[in-house]
């Protein structure tokens, strides 16, 4: 069993996900999102109380040192399913949800076992391995910068939009759950991010992000004062194009997209200690609760 009190391998959370799918079979179906590079699955659950929800999806764990987004986004799925809370409640009952919370488990597994600081795929390359994956997607793709063709680089981009079997197949796996919400894990800096890392436009409902998007940083800072920055992510971070918020924004034009940098903002930055794991969860998890309830109050 996890208990959110230490980072687990690969194995041990996707045992867990095997194990909830078995504990939970009226609820809870284990879904395969895609494969890698190395034949592993990219493997997630569906949570679903009642038909005819609208679909939240979490991508959580597309940069393999952030180990943190994988432990964060299995707690949340644990609280949605345990919680009292009557709003934990309300969102759990009232959206579907797709929770992955490892789409990169080639890197993830390899971050584990020789290299703690690895953040792309595993694809070797003719010199280097490995994609960056939050530059793969078909969406100005290599177009503005923050992203390399070198593929030596941190951000390589890959040879061509979705090059990486990951994230060609899970890009259908996004298209066909059709979701309303659409949620990414990343680490760290303490943002909350919307579309898009590029500065040639603008999301068509950005003030209606931003105004959700307000919310839910107050909303999590209650908890515990954790401070964050909400914003469109050239904005806030940097330019970074071929992400896939971006993509899903503007391809398949879901109307809720936010991507969260949790913590920290750098002190521990990516070896983020264990005891933060449970309290980065449940800010987390208060600012997902603020905008779902935003956003089934306007559905
Ligand atoms: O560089 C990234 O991909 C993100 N930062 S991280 O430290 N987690 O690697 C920044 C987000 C860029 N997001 C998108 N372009 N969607
Ligand atoms: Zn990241």
């Amino acid at each position: 069993r996890l208990d959110w009190h230490s980072y687990y391998d690969l194995d041990v959370i996707y045992d867990w996900m095997k194990e909830i799918a078995n504990t939970y079979p009226d609820i809870v179906e284990l879904y395969e999102g895609g494969t890698t590079y190395e034949e592993r699955t990219i493997l997630g659950v569906k949570l679903s109380y009642k038909p005819n929800n609208p679909v939240v999806f979490i991508e959580s764990g597309i940069h393999a040192r952030e180990w943190v987004c994988p432990a964060t986004t299995t707690c949340i799925l644990n609280e949605l399913l345990t919680s009292e809370d009557p709003d934990i409640r309300l969102i759990a009952e009232n959206f579907d949800w797709h929770i992955f919370p490892i789409v990169n488990p080639d890197g993830y597994k390899y971050s584990f076992d020789y290299n703690r600081m690895w953040r792309k795929t595993r694809t070797p390359g003719d010199r280097c391995y490995g994609v960056d994956g939050n530059r793969n997607w078909d969406d100005r793709w290599l177009e503005e910068g923050g992203a390399s063709s070198n593929e030596c680089s941190e951000t390589y981009a890959g040879t061509e939009p979705f090059s990486t079997v990951e994230y060609d197949t899970l890009a259908k796996t996004i298209t066909s759950s059709d979701p309303t919400v659409y949620f990414c894990m990343h680490s760290y800096s303490q943002l909350l991010m919307i579309p898009f890392g590029h500065t040639l436009e603008v999301a068509d409902n950005h003030d209606e992000l931003m105004e959700i998007g307000t919310k839910a940083i107050a909303s999590l800072a209650e908890r515990y004062g954790t401070q964050y920055k909400v914003g469109p992510i050239y904005d806030v971070i940097y330019t970074a194009t071929g992400g896939s918020m971006d993509w899903v924004k503007s391809y398949l034009k879901v109307p809720y997209t936010f991507e969260w940098e949790l913590r920290d903002t750098g002190y521990y930055g990516f070896l983020l200690p264990t005891n933060q794991i449970l309290p980065t969860c449940l800010e987390t998890l208060d600012s997902m609760k603020t905008i779902l309830l935003e956003v089934y109050n306007s559905i």
